[in-house]
């Protein structure tokens, strides 16, 4: 059975996933409507749908576990973006203050002693390592284009590759 402390801190990272959830949504939805963006754009969708995945995981596992699952209200993401550069470096300063929310919830699990939640959270934990690594490596890139139009054509290439490889890898 979860502690009150433990639901609450559990709730507030519904909150959060919800959040990603839908500041991505936001990114690709801005992205469908900038020309020769279709790659960025599958990207962004994909990912909102992996934050709801991480939101609704989050939610079972409070119901199952004796808690009670908040849904909550959210406020409107950022809709518009100066360039893709702004929209990728705002997807990795999300993704960090993420990984900060998850270690504060690992302690959260330890200070209570609740080893089933704290086993539960490792998931979350490597997930994260995962998605700052990419979100870096995308900004790297981006870096490294500029405005030069083949490199971002480019990007855009690469991006639907990886997003279509790993929907295929999730679908096999
Ligand atoms: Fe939920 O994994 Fe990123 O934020």
């Amino acid at each position: 059975m979860l502690s009150k402390i433990m639901t609450d801190a559990l709730n507030k990272q519904v909150l959060m996933e919800a959040e990603s959830s839908q500041a991505y949504l936001a990114m690709a939805s801005w992205a469908e409507v900038q020309p020769g963006l279709d790659g960025v754009t599958q990207f962004f969708y994909k990912h909102s749908d992996e934050e709801r995945a991480h939101m609704l995981k989050l939610i079972h596992y409070i119901n199952e576990r004796g808690g009670n699952a908040v849904i909550p209200a959210l406020k409107q993401p950022t809709l518009k973006f100066k360039s893709l550069h702004d929209a990728f470096a705002e997807l990795l300063k999300h993704e960090i203050k993420v990984s900060e929310s998850i270690n504060d919830l690992v302690d959260v699990a330890l200070k209570q002693k609740d080893f089933a939640t704290h086993n539960f959270l490792q998931w979350y934990v490597a997930e994260q390592i995962e998605e700052e690594r990419l979100a870096r490596v995308l900004n790297d890139k981006l870096q490294m284009i500029g405005n030069d139009k083949s490199g971002l054509y480019l990007f855009d290439r690469d991006i639907m590759q990886i997003t279509t490889a790993n929907q295929n890898e999730a679908e096999a």
